[in-house]
């Protein structure tokens, strides 16, 4: 109803971005601009004061106790060099090369990335990662990354929370000039859930580059190499950091699982590295690597592969912390953690305790601990504000490896189930989850493979239905669509194949692609989706970050778009006004273009009108300025 009611707003259907005065007056265009993005913010601010956000709507709040969150003054001074120089100076083999040299575990920070998605529902704003970058800079310059960008941070960012992940990318690179930035990219399928077509996976790679990432973390979700290629390719070509990553599933000392066997991760270390991977990322995405394997698999893979080895894991188990450490001794290079007010649960490992573990060790991390420390609490307070978005996981977890969920999906799914009513269930849910992987042949489960195990499990669990029944030829099952199309072979291929009986029974005679999905699907034409795109938004002029954000996602971006158009730059708002709107008396100072603030301030909210208005009392800039909005409550 939200976006029903925004794309019936008259301003989405009017064209409001006229730019005939930029010619003759470019002093007066400037000014009604800002005066006409003010106006959109004031609107924006208005409607959710008196209507509330629906994201939020019967969530828990903000605790009572919780502090806006304010970064420590960073200096004005240039920062320190960093990784980013090394990038700049040497390449990305020799980013490859020092990290070979280094000593120290070399740390990558994934809080603004895997630590709120996992956490928060990847809900984390622009404005409270850009607010601290600086603070990186000159604080914490030896990191080896930030993680920053992808995954599902894309989609999160035009759908709800009315911004723009490009805008987000180039606004970090510019505030933290000196550390590499690093991304999660889904190979062929870019950031959405679906193979795009190979011009399209270019395309998105080569923007993300010059936008402004420095470290591609390339994966497939079936751990199919032959498919992350034009990914590599294309990262590889721009000059940037290539980590070909392999997905980690199952339990290498376990001769059960001989799947997944020490020598197929070695193999698959090999191909990425014949590939041309720079740096091999070791993903452990559900948290399942336990200690004493991880010393036994980065050794094996230090020997062996010969490049540098970068872990991530989850610490759905709680004791990922342990692992890391394990992997710090068997000479793992770079290890991902969450700043401490953002790890754990279904997060990363708290950064702060892992540097502290290792100080005065031969792996001491070198990081600031003080530092950490202030930074931690800085997220402490952003964290609260996103209160709404909390899950409800509370303590570590030893069913992950009965279930095998990668970190990011784990909350996801138990919120699903709730809104089917299975909540319940959940223990249900976890056993099904497992028997539809085993169903499937046992296969590597990550976005976007575990949303395929996933939603087998609610089916299975909501129609009562067992393994044995789904297998059963002869029992009748409406298997979901995201199954149907990963048994037509639409995300790749597993190793060994799908199983030929469970695929025969779901495609029922059709015939299956063992081919790479993208040797089949046309390139799309770029120029000619720019000009229809332009079109449907009345000409308004598409640069390239646009158009790689509406091939990825065209609705998502289209609604985006509509949106902006009613409401503005509203990522300039701070978080609590962004969600819970303002109090009369209250005041805020955005900041609208650099060095340009706008100061609102809420004077009073009027009593709904006959015709259901609501008249919203502000004062910018000192002018008084009534908005009124229809009050839908
Ligand atoms: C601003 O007004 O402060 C600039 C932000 C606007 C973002 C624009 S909207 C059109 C274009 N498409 C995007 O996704 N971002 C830019
Ligand atoms: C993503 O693809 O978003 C993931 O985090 C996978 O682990
Ligand atoms: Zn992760």
């Amino acid at each position: 109803a939200f976006v029903e009611n925004l794309l019936q707003h008259p301003t989405f259907l009017n064209n409001t971005y006229t730019t005939k005065f930029i010619d003759t007056t470019p002093e007066l265009f400037e000014f009604e601009q800002r005066q006409d993005r003010a106006t959109k913010i004031l609107t924006y601010i208005a409607d959710i004061t008196v209507n509330g956000h629906p994201d939020v709507d019967g969530r828990p709040k903000p605790p009572a106790h919780a502090r806006l969150p304010k970064a420590p003054k960073a200096p004005v001074d240039a920062p320190p060099a960093g990784t980013r120089q090394i990038l700049e100076a040497e390449g990305a083999k020799g980013v490859a090369d020092w990290m070979l040299a280094q000593d120290r575990l070399l740390l990558t920070d994934t809080t603004m990335r895997d630590g709120h998605q996992s956490l928060l529902a990847t809900r984390m704003r622009s404005n409270d990662m850009i607010a601290i970058a600086p603070t990186y800079a000159h604080q914490l310059s030896e990191l080896f990354s930030v993680e920053c960008w992808g995954g599902a941070t894309f989609d999160v960012a035009y759908r709800f929370l009315q911004e723009c992940p490009w805008q987000r990318l180039r606004d970090i690179r510019k505030n933290m000039p000196n550390i590499m930035t690093q991304m999660l990219l889904r190979a062929s399928n870019g950031v959405g859930y679906t193979n795009y077509p190979d011009n399209v996976v270019q395309a998105f790679v080569k923007q993300a580059a010059e936008t402004g990432v420095d470290v591609f973390r390339v994966f497939d979700s079936l751990n199919w190499v032959e498919n992350m290629r034009v990914a590599m390719d294309a990262v590889i070509e721009s000059g940037k950091v290539c980590e070909g990553t392999i997905c980690y599933t199952g339990d290498i000392l376990d001769a059960d699982r001989a799947k997944y066997d020490l020598k197929y991760y070695v193999e698959m270390g090999k191909a990425l590295r014949d590939g041309g991977a720079h740096v091999i990322g070791l993903k452990d995405m559900a948290g399942l690597l336990k200690p004493a394997a991880a010393r036994v698999l980065v050794k094996a893979l230090k020997e062996e592969v010969g490049l540098p080895i970068h872990f991530h894991t989850h610490d759905t188990s709680g004791i990922s912390g342990a692992t890391v450490l394990a992997a710090a001794e068997a000479g793992v290079d770079a290890a991902d953690a969450a700043m401490d007010a953002f790890s754990g649960l279904t997060a990363q490992p708290p950064l702060g305790s892992i540097v502290e573990a290792l100080a005065n060790t031969d792996r001491d991390t070198g990081l600031d601990r003080k530092a950490l420390r202030e930074i931690s609490e800085y997220w402490e307070n952003v964290r609260d504000q996103y209160a709404a978005f909390e899950t409800t996981m509370k303590s570590g977890s030893s069913e992950v490896w009965l279930h095998e969920m990668p970190g990011g999906q784990f909350t996801n799914l138990k919120a699903q189930a709730r809104s089917l009513g299975l909540e319940d269930r959940w223990h249900e849910i976890a056993q099904a989850y497992a028997d539809a992987n085993q169903m499937f042949g046992d296969i590597v489960k990550v976005t976007p493979s575990s949303k395929v195990v996933g939603d087998m499990a609610l089916m299975m669990v909501s129609q009562n239905l067992t393994r044995a029944q789904v297998e059963d030829p002869k029992v009748d099952v409406a298997f979901p669509d995201s199954v149907v199309d990963m048994m037509r072979g639409n995300l790749g291929q597993p190793p060994g194949g799908w199983p030929k009986k469970l695929q025969k029974k779901v495609l029922k005679g059709e015939k299956a692609s063992t081919e790479r999905p993208g040797a089949h699907l046309p390139p799309v034409d770029l120029e000619a989706t720019r000009a229809d795109l332009s079109g449907q938004l009345n000409g308004f002029a598409v640069d390239d970050e646009d158009l790689n954000g509406y091939l990825m996602y065209p609705k998502v971006f289209l609604d985006y778009m509509g949106r902006h158009r009613t409401y503005g730059p509203v990522r300039i708002l701070p978080t609590n006004v962004y969600f819970y709107g303002m109090e009369p008396g209250q005041e805020i100072q955005p900041e609208l273009d650099a060095g340009k603030t706008l100061i609102v301030r809420l004077q009073a909210i009027g009593e709904t009108t006959e015709d259901g208005d609501v008249k919203v009392f502000f004062e910018l800039n000192g002018q008084p300025r009534v908005i009124r909005v229809a009050d839908r409550k």
